[in-house]
């Protein structure tokens, strides 16, 4: 049995472990991150697109910008299209000159792995059996088997970042917490196409025929989704049927704008949820990002939101750290729920707007199409979509 010490285990290498091993390095303290995947794997996998300008700067802040900064696509509105006719939310105008950069969630994971090996920052991938043990005393342990060898961690601190489906918040006592959650009646069937995306902008469809979202990656990949029902498998769906179903409902070829397809490159069905944990901390274990709450992807919202919890983690271990000062940690969930919660309410009436509801010709329906054609014509629902769109500081909540 080989044991280790560290400060902080970071259970999970996604946005949020990594952003984390990067923050408290900056603080001068220790950690390891204990990943079950490959590196490859981490790397390839296809989720978020979307930015926040708050998230932008602190990869920049942490020295993980240069990529982003060149390659990043910067945009200063996105479309909402209604019935075929297209509204712009001018986020940068609406927002005092706030923007959001278009950049693939696996690029923002290889930059954050890249530099955080170039800095001699350990990160043990295809960490199996992990298993968290003692967090409630002042020295958790992580056993994990690597190379197959049993192996210990011990630490100060474990930071659960391992998402939905990880063993952190499963390793709390169902008692300890409390969970709140939704599920839609709708799902997302997206696809990467290697096309040069036909919009300049995000575009968002509100349809008869269910939602629809043309997003991309980059000038010459495409990332669109169409709404599904919940069951649906890709194979339900041939490439030229999703294609033929974006033009509808993106309303290709009115007010003179054409959808270009291309090969599909990938397709996956993504479900709907909403999910929150309180509190998102059990005795010196502190869950952050998709660990402690999902939201809709609607509101393009999930990696931003776990960028914004392990900011304020790294704060209140650093100020532990530096001054014995317990307060930080002792905020640190109530302090992330204020955010949490703010980002849930904005993406769930989002997602509720946008979609085709199963009562497509009830009062909710025609509640939902007035509450959007008002945001498209009110310059103070716009902001209020702007504003939640772009990103609240992170001070401000
Ligand atoms: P992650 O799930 O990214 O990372 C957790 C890590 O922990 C993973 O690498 C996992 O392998 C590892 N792990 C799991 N169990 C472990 C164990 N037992 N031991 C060790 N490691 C373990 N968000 C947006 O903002 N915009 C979008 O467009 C968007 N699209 C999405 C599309 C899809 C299909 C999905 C699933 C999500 C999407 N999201 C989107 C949300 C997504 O980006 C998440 O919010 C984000 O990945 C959360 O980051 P983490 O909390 O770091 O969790
Ligand atoms: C994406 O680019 O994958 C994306 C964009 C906007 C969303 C959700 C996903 O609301």
């Amino acid at each position: 049995m080989s044991t280790v010490d560290t400060q902080v285990a970071i259970i999970g290498a996604g946005p949020a472990g990594l952003v984390l091993s990067h923050l408290l390095d900056r603080a001068g303290i220790a950690c390891v991150v204990l990943e079950s995947r490959s590196r490859d794997y981490v790397e390839r996998r296809v989720r978020a697109g979307v930015l926040e300008q708050g998230t932008v700067e602190l990869l920049v802040d942490i020295g993980v910008g240069d990529r982003l900064r060149r390659e990043g696509l910067v945009h200063h509105g996105f479309y909402i299209t209604l019935d075929g006719r297209r509204h712009r939310i001018a986020l940068s105008d609406l927002t005092g000159g706030r923007t959001i950069t278009i950049y693939g969630q696996q690029e923002v994971v290889k930059d954050l792995i890249a530099a955080r090996q170039d800095r001699g920052g350990e990160i043990v991938f295809e960490a199996e059996e992990v298993r968290l043990a003692n967090v409630d005393t002042p020295r958790p342990i992580v056993h994990y088997r690597h190379g197959g060898a049993a192996r210990e961690l011990r630490c100060d601190f474990v930071a659960g970042c391992d998402g939905f489906h990880g063993v952190s918040r499963p390793s709390i006592p169902p008692g300890a917490l409390t969970v709140y959650e939704r599920a839609y009646p709708f799902a997302w069937l997206g696809i990467l196409a290697a096309v040069a995306p036909s919009t300049d902008e995000i575009m968002y469809a509100r349809h008869a025929r269910g939602f629809a979202l043309h997003s991309m990656r980059s000038p010459e990949v495409s990332r669109l989704y169409i709404q599904v029902d919940p069951g649906t498998k890709p194979d339900d769906w041939p490439d030229e049927r999703v294609w033929e179903e974006l033009r509808v409902r993106l309303g290709s070829g009115s007010e003179g704008w054409q959808l270009h397809d291309g090969p599909v490159l990938e397709k996956v069905v993504a479900l709907h949820h909403s999910f929150v944990v309180e509190p998102m901390q059990h005795g010196r274990l502190f869950l952050a990002g998709d660990a402690a709450h999902i939201v809709p992807p609607t509101g393009a919202k999930g990696l931003n939101l776990a960028v914004a919890d392990v900011r304020i983690l790294a704060q209140a271990l650093a100020r532990f750290y530096r001054s014995g000062d317990q307060e930080g940690l002792a905020r640190y969930s109530e302090r992330c729920l204020r955010r949490v919660w703010r980002v849930q309410e904005f993406s769930s009436t989002l997602s509720t707007l946008l979609h085709r509801l199963p009562d497509a010709a009830g009062f909710d329906d025609r509640l939902a199409r007035a509450a959007l054609e008002w945001t498209c014509r009110s310059e103070a629902a716009a902001r209020s979509l702007a504003e939640n769109y772009v990103g609240l500081p992170f001070d401000d909540l």
